[in-house]
């Protein structure tokens, strides 16, 4: 079949669409004849579809979603929108079906199938799922089978379970359907993965929504050849795009020891984030020695008791003997702040900044409110709280006539900095945040909408 791919993503500074690269390779590999249309850096994206479309006329066009929204109060940019533009658009040109993936789409398959207007989305891992769910059209029957297809039938929206893939027996990661050197020029860091899954139970995580609770790891030498393809192109700085380049902590040693091995890391500058713990020195060690420039921390507080609500197993300890061991093996390193969490209080706040202040990190990230995600353990509080039902707020007894249908309850018992804010109406259940940052995604979810957005 021939399979146009979309990249919707235009956030700069830019970051390469490794999804893509990814899904070529498995694409490729079953016999498909495959198109890139990268909007990154389209001046016209309208004219760049038309073009695209019409001179490859496709079977079929896969859209990746990346992000649904940059998570980040004080922007608030929302870009499905702008995804549901570009199914719009495609429509104008070509009679394929439209499928949606990515790790944002991931995290919201069915709202966004239906908010952009797709025929079909893959939640999770795209390789497996996308040569199944071609095979699937091609033969025009089995489509229940296709792991984690949202696809539409005529009782509506169905939903397949996602399965997760044995990532040893993917193809080699040959990192040349995407230009990554374009990426590279224009500023943006590479990226390459060691594993996929987080076992943890942060409550406001939605890593393990998107990519599974089980860790699976990728072999150090499959890495090891990704790495030596995107060298090989010249590109030699790099990110990680594991959620936690250490969990396990033995698997983070083993990749470094193979990049020591084969003679890649004086030729590289790679970044990570970790997790605070699992960490000792060994391993900082070896990350510094294979190549890593710099570690980013989800510390997330200074305060055992937030640490607990946000469903973190470690504590102001392990964060200063983290802290230590960077420092002994001389790997620059940044801890992340999550501010604005159930419970969180002027004292807990100051407890954090105290934390920081007595650990010196090379840089501190402070994120004001948390993004609540369906299907993390946060979002099932902010209902238990109260403010997503019918009736009352179960935390401070507001009436719900008193805020009103379409609008948002904020409700000042949350925490002393937080309100919890619940829409009824909106599918993608958009936040929780610091007073500061109180309801914007929602109302820019109902303004795309076209929909009344009450006090919001
Ligand atoms: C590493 C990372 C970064 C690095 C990227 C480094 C790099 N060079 O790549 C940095 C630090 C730069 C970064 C920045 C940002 N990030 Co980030 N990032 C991640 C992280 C941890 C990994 C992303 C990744 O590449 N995964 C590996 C690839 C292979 O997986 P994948 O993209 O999901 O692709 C698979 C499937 O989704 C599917 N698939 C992919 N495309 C398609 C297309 C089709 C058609 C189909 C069918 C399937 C399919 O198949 C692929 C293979 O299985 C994710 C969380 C996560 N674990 O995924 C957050 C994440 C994607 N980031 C997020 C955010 C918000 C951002 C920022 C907007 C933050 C900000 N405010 O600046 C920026 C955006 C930057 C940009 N230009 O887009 C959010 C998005 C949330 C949302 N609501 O959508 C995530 C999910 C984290 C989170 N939970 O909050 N990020
Ligand atoms: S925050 Fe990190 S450690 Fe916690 S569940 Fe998410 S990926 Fe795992």
């Amino acid at each position: 079949m021939k399979v146009l791919l979309v990249n919707t993503n235009r956030v700069k500074p830019p970051v390469a669409p490794i999804g893509l690269d990814y899904l070529a390779d498995s694409l490729r590999g079953a016999g498909h004849e495959l198109s890139l249309l990268d909007l990154c850096f389209a001046e016209n994206v309208e004219k760049e579809i038309a073009a695209s479309a019409t001179s490859f006329t496709p079977d079929v066009v896969g859209v990746s979603v990346r992000n649904t929204d940059d998570c980040f109060y004080a922007s608030s940019a929302f870009f499905l929108p702008g995804v549901r533009e570009v199914v719009y658009t495609l429509r104008q040109y070509s009679d394929a079906p439209v499928v949606l993936g990515g790790v944002g789409f991931s995290i919201m398959p069915e709202a966004a199938v239906e908010y952009c207007g797709a025929d079909f989305g893959i939640a999770g891992e795209g390789e497996d799922a996308c040569v199944q769910l071609l095979a699937s059209i091609g033969t025009g029957s089995d489509l229940e089978q296709v792991p984690g297809l949202v696809w539409w039938d005529q009782s509506g929206l169905q939903r397949n379970r996602s399965v997760d893939i044995r990532l040893d027996q993917l193809p080699p990661r040959t990192r040349s359907f995407v230009d990554n050197q374009r990426y590279f020029r224009e500023g943006g860091q590479a990226g390459f993965e060691t594993r996929r899954g987080c076992p943890m139970q942060c409550t406001y995580c939605a890593d393990p929504v998107s990519k599974g609770r089980r860790s699976r790891l990728l072999p150090p030498r499959m890495v090891v050849d990704e790495l030596s393809a995107l060298i090989s192109q010249g590109i030699d700085h790099l990110h990680s795009c594991d959620c936690e380049f250490n969990v396990p902590l033995s698997h983070a040693r083993d990749v470094c020891r193979a990049i020591i091995d084969a003679g890649l890391a004086g030729r590289l500058r790679w970044y990570a984030y970790c997790s605070v713990a699992p960490f000792d020195e060994e391993t900082a060690k070896l990350m510094r020695q294979a190549g890593c420039a710099g570690i980013d921390f989800g510390a997330d507080s200074g305060s055992v008791e937030m640490l607990r609500r946000l469903g973190r197993d470690f504590g102001p300890a392990e964060l200063k003997e983290t802290a230590r061991c960077c420092k002994e093996a001389g790997i620059p390193f940044m801890y992340d702040l999550l501010v604005g969490g159930p419970g969180e209080t002027r004292d807990t706040i100051r407890e954090s900044l105290d934390l920081v202040r007595a650990v010196q990190p090379d840089c501190v990230g402070v994120s004001m409110g948390v993004r609540v995600y369906e299907g993390t353990e946060l979002a099932a509080q902010v209902r238990a709280a109260g403010s997503t039902t019918n009736g009352s707020c179960g935390r401070c007894s507001t009436s719900r006539r008193a805020w009103g249908k379409g609008s948002l309850h904020t409700c000042a018992s949350w925490s002393e900095t937080t309100s919890a804010s619940f829409c009824p109406l909106a599918r993608m259940r958009p936040v929780t945040t610091t007073t500061m940052a109180t309801s914007s995604w929602c109302a820019r979810w109902h303004r795309a909408r076209g929909e009344h957005t009450g006090t919001s």
